[in-house]
């Protein structure tokens, strides 16, 4: 089945809050459902990225004004009967408020349909009087914007109507792939970017685990689908002919490599490719068993970021990181050792403040890093989401379990100042003594390598290839 309509696929970027990824040049999502549709039949597909078009914050009421003024210049040379709108975070919502009512306005006619993270956990929230959404896709988008563009989904007529989105299974997934020309050709936005060094894109999707602080556990389905290794290969392939003078890939995955024959699979294959471009993905550290950890070393070109989160078994309780939480520990100081004898450049996140954290927890994690960290060791930290719909759904709970305690607008993306709500905001994990998040971080600042590269290459400042490029150097180095 073809169909005529116009899509214009929207990322609406970030209003009055800061927050990493607007500057990237691909939006991963966008990409992965214009793909889809082009195989379906959908032609028509435009894509603009108005973080990119507008090319810096927007942190005033002044810059509000002027990128209000851009996105009706930039929308009104559209013409379009179906507007996606990604609401990728929690972060894009108030951005997507006001892109849908410009849309509305410009083009009456048209349906407005929205989908991202933050529509899987507070639909509602675009249920606006007056309506301006005809369509919130919760979870994975591609099925469910198809079926509303060959209008298979009847519309409540009044207010929005609650779509939630089938996810791809593996036949779906198999017989599409990305289509990085019809991107860039249906992309205008990208002659804002800045010259395309880095990619972004997905090799795998879902994820089976079910941690306290991630969406993933909303989706109600928790699998893992990913491209055949040959597919995947061709794919990074397709990324370097396609944008010249490409020096990373990341590949955007929630758990990248959770199968072990594909893990394996894929990283020799990758050793076997000799373009000159570094990668980056993210995954758990308790997956990689001593032979990942030598293809790693061997490789040498892929970059991977561990969500550790913490080492302490009553905070992986906590965090439903891993039932059985002793075992994640052994895993992952043994990896974690390894990683570093061999001197591979890695990183790893922490989350210093996560519900129930007090001093016990957190000296163990401390004491289970020791020996582990030092200064070839990148680490991240990061302070607990206690501004994400998850943690709002779970406060009562953890009031109730840990003391947890937070103040302040805790649905502050609503507020039409929600940087000023946010910074009002205090929150405190438990009512055991525990080091407030800025304490906790001082304990790890001089392990914290990682935190200002990592900003760098999100607000492109610095490439990532060059910090890859030190680390391979410094590994270099050490080894004589
Ligand atoms: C990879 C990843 C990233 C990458 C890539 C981001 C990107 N823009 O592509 C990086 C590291 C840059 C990143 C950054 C951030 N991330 Co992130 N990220 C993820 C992760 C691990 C996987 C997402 C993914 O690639 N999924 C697979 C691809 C295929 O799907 P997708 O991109 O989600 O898009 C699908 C749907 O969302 C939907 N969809 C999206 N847009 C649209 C539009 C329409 C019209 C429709 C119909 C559907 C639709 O359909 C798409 C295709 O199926 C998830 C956690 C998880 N378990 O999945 C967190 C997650 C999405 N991230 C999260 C957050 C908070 C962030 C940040 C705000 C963090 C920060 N404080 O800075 C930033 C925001 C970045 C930005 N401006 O875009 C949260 C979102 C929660 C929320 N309610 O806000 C998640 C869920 C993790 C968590 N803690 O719960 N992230
Ligand atoms: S393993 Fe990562 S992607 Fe999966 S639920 Fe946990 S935090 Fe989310």
């Amino acid at each position: 089945m073809t169909s005529s309509k116009k899509v214009l696929l929207i990322y609406p970027g970030q209003v009055l809050v800061s927050s990493y990824g607007d500057t990237l040049p691909i939006k991963s999502s966008l990409l992965s459902l214009q793909s889809y549709l082009r195989t379906k039949g959908v032609a028509d597909v435009e894509i603009l990225d108005l973080a990119l078009e507008y090319g810096k914050p927007v942190r005033t009421e002044e810059d509000l004004a002027s990128f209000h003024r851009m996105c009706e210049e930039k929308l009104g040379e559209y013409d379009f009967d179906i507007a996606g709108i990604s609401c990728f975070s929690t972060f894009n919502y108030l951005s997507s408020v006001l892109v849908a009512s410009l849309c509305k306005r410009i083009a009456p006619g048209a349906l407005i349909v929205v989908g991202g993270w933050h529509c899987l956990v507070r639909p509602r929230d675009f249920d606006l009087s007056p309506g301006v959404f005809d369509f919130v896709v919760q979870g994975e988008g591609e099925k469910a914007l198809l079926q509303i563009i060959e209008g298979r989904v009847p519309s409540r007529g009044e207010g929005v109507t609650v779509v939630r989105g089938e996810p791809l299974n593996r036949n779906d997934y198999a017989g599409f792939e990305y289509d990085f020309e019809a991107y860039k050709t249906h992309c205008c936005s990208l002659l804002q970017a800045p010259k395309i060094e880095n990619v972004e894109f997905n090799l795998s999707r879902q994820c089976p685990f079910t941690c306290s602080f991630c969406d993933n556990r909303a989706l109600g389905y928790q699998g893992w689908n990913v491209f055949s290794v040959e597919k995947s290969i061709e794919l990074v392939d397709k990324a370097v002919a396609a944008f010249e003078g490409l020096r990373s890939i990341t590949f955007n995955e929630a758990v990248f490599g959770l199968d072990k024959r594909w893990r394996r699979g894929f990283l020799s294959a990758l050793s076997k490719l000799r373009h000159n471009v570094v990668f980056m993905t993210q995954t758990r550290i308790d997956l990689l068993e001593e032979e990942d950890i030598n293809l790693l070393g061997e490789l040498e070109t892929l970059f991977c970021y561990f969500g550790v989160e913490s080492l302490s078994e009553k905070t992986l309780a906590a965090m439903n990181k891993s039932n059985k939480p002793t075992v994640y520990i052994h895993k992952a100081r043994e990896n974690l050792s390894m990683l570093k004898e061999l001197r591979i450049p890695f990183a790893i996140n922490l989350i210093l403040d996560h519900p129930g954290e007090s001093h016990e927890t957190q000296r163990e994690t401390y004491a289970n890093l020791k020996g582990i960290l030092d200064d070839k060791v990148c680490i991240q930290t990061i302070q607990y989401f206690y501004w994400l719909p998850v943690f709002v759904d779970s406060y009562e709970l953890y009031h109730a379990r840990y003391g947890t305690m937070a103040e302040g607008n805790l649905e502050w993306w609503r507020d039409p100042d929600p940087a000023g709500t946010r910074a009002r905001s205090r929150y405190v994990p438990s009512s055991a003594p525990g080091e407030p998040f800025e304490a906790a971080f001082d304990r790890y600042q001089r392990f914290l390598i990682f935190w200002k590269d990592f900003y760098d290459y999100y607000t492109m400042k610095r490439h990532f290839s060059s910090i890859i490029e030190e680390r391979r150097c410094q590994r270099r180095g050490d080894r004589r």
